[in-house]
């Protein structure tokens, strides 16, 4: 997960990463005025790139998939939540050694599709592979490490600490009800061109589920790539990159990377305007660490894209407060349109249990008024 030593990038320090400003081309680099991203309408954008940023092979599978499963639960009619969790990596090579990959546990994603399958939605969960998973999070990534509690009988079976069977029984409950149900569906990827092809057919397949679905998009998706054309087909070599004097001194410095990226298609003006035209929910995340600009990223995507709702959260304060704006479309001023409501875990950073546990009934509240607008609005309100 790293490139280079110990260097370990995120879509947001990509801007002001020494790396961009280093002077190193990766080669098949075409000049910056052969590419033509910038002129194109955003559909053909999309269409660019998903014509120049080949499909992950397993797209095939995952498109049975999800139609099947979409399709029983819509015959159930069932509410359907599509969730997307953890980070994407930018590969640098075809034959990937060194990738940009971002901080996403996938703790949001995970935690919030319990929360979902307790309320009764089916979810499919478009996640990071090896990030955190419903259920499984409970252990796997706990620093309480299972086997600790756990002691070989004199019989050759397994005994576990009562203390740590009762954390473990609701878990386990509500992992049998939701195999039981086939409620949960999850779909891998690791790249951030796979994620956007899942994410294009996901969002098609959910097209069926109407006002009963959700698009709930946790994922902390590169804003930059290397696309296919401009990656170097093996392991760039150190031998290759240019070597750099030091600015002022002009000493030498030895070897430099220098890297390109082209900005990610806008997918979400994509999947609200062209994938899935439907009166779904749809909820995006908005990350930001400066708190003096949450709000404002927050409006601007609800403004940029036409949805109903941004979740805007902190880096460093995520796991305890959230705050939902919503373009609520009834004043004349724009200041009058906002909602701003914020949701703050009990006792903040040491505070009990799991902000999802705040931010999912929420969801579902909205989504509830939602349909009853869409029911109303069909003439069966
Ligand atoms: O995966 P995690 O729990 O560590 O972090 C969750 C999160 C901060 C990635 C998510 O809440 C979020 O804000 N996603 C959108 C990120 C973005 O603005 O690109």
């Amino acid at each position: 997960r790293q490139i280079e030593g110990s260097y370990r990038a995120t879509t947001h320090q990509i801007h002001t990463n020494h790396l961009l400003s280093t002077n190193y081309n990766l080669r098949h680099l075409p000049a910056r005025s052969e590419r033509s991203s910038s002129t194109m309408s955003l559909t053909n954008e999309a269409d660019a790139y998903f014509a120049e940023n080949p499909a992950p092979p397993s797209l095939a599978t995952a498109k049975k998939q999800l139609d099947d499963f979409i399709s029983t639960h819509v015959a159930q009619n069932r509410r359907v939540v599509l969730i997307t969790s953890g980070g994407t990596t930018v590969p640098l090579e075809r034959n990937t050694v060194r990738f940009l990959d971002n901080f996403s546990a996938g703790t949001r994603g995970a935690c919030s599709a319990e929360y979902f399958l307790k309320a009764g939605y089916a979810v499919v969960f478009l996640h990071r592979q090896w990030s955190l998973l419903p259920f499984a999070r409970h252990y796997t990534h706990s620093r309480n490490f299972f086997l600790g509690h756990m002691s070989e009988t004199a019989d050759g079976g397994i005994e576990i600490e009562d203390d740590y069977a009762k954390t473990l029984l609701p878990i386990l409950r509500a992992y049998k009800k939701t195999q039981k149900e086939g409620t949960l569906l999850m779909i891998p990827f690791t790249t951030v061109s796979e994620y956007l092809h899942l994410l294009r057919e996901a969002a098609m397949s959910m097209r069926p589920v109407g006002a009963n679905g959700v698009f709930y998009l946790a994922a902390a998706v590169s804003d930059f790539f290397v696309p296919s054309s401009e990656m170097s087909e093996h392991k760039i070599q150190s031998g290759d990159a240019d070597s750099m004097a030091t600015p002022v001194t002009g000493a030498p410095r030895g070897k430099t990377l220098n890297l390109h990226l082209s900005p990610t298609p806008k997918f979400l003006h994509h999947l609200i305007s062209t994938w899935a035209p439907t009166p779904a929910l749809v909820v995006s995340f908005k990350l930001e660490t400066d708190p003096g600009i949450l709000l404002a990223k927050a409006k601007q995507a609800l403004r940029r894209y036409g949805h109903r709702l941004v979740i805007g959260n902190l880096l460093k304060t995520r796991s305890w407060e959230v705050v939902f704006v919503e373009n609520g479309q009834g004043g004349k001023e724009e200041d009058e349109r906002w909602k701003e409501d914020w949701i703050r875990l009990e006792g903040g950073e040491k505070g009990k249990g799991e902000i999802e546990a705040l931010i999912i009934p929420e969801v579902v509240r909205r989504h509830e008024g939602m349909m009853k607008e869409v029911a109303g609005s069909n003439g069966n309100g």
